[in-house]
């Protein structure tokens, strides 16, 4: 069930918005992830032509079991943000790193934060943007929980839930994650052994981890 306090939510941009959902997506607090564009001024992107925006992820959470500090402690060590077009085999300007703030706290917690990881390397320079949260855009069905939908095991062992069911889903937003190896350690081991488990026991479905 959902705690009776507000959740919140936070968005970034760090490359290829199929990646990004997967490392925010199995962290525990984590409760629901959506890919989209964000940071640009054109009206109504779409991934053929997406304008000035960053491909990006909106990330809902449970403040009680993630905080904010925590969530941009897994921004910075999971992307290169020393590029400005973005990282690995994706270059360009929809590949940017953005942390885009939501009031003076997060701005605050995300300028800490960024001094900080500079202070790691003197010769190359944090290019990351810290800008105010505009409107977010959320991408088209097929490029939601990208990386489980390349799964079909996954998706079976989840009892092949219809598409728009997968973007809301917390099992699904880690999921999308393990399917795509980029969960921490102990959640890949946890779900390793959840999956194992029902496997052994034919139980059909796997409703959560
Ligand atoms: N090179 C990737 C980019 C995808 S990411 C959503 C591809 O396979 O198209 O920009």
């Amino acid at each position: 069930p959902p705690p009776d306090y507000p959740l919140k939510i936070a968005v970034f941009a760090l490359g290829c918005f199929w990646r990004s959902e997967a490392v925010f997506g199995c962290l525990n607090g984590v409760v629901r992830t959506t890919v989209g564009y964000c940071g640009g001024s054109k009206l109504n992107p779409v991934y053929r032509s997406l304008g000035d925006h960053a491909e990006s992820v909106q990330v809902e959470y449970d403040p009680k079991v993630i905080s904010y500090t925590q969530l941009l402690d897994v921004f910075w060590a999971s992307h290169d943000s020393r590029q400005v077009f973005g990282q690995g085999p994706d270059v360009g300007n929809q590949y940017r790193s953005v942390i885009f703030t939501n009031g003076t706290e997060e701005r605050r917690l995300a300028g800490v934060s960024k001094e900080r990881e500079q202070l790691k390397s003197r010769s190359s320079v944090v290019v990351t943007q810290i800008q105010q949260l505009g409107t977010f855009y959320p991408a088209e069905p097929e490029h939601q929980k990208f990386e489980l939908k390349q799964s079909p095991f996954l998706r079976q062992l989840m009892g092949n839930l219809p598409e728009v069911d997968l973007e809301n889903s917390s099992l699904a937003a880690k999921l999308n994650g393990y399917a795509a190896e980029l969960c921490p350690p102990g959640i890949q081991k946890q779900i390793d052994a959840k999956i194992n488990d029902i496997l052994r026991k034919g139980w059909p479905v796997l409703r959560d981890v």
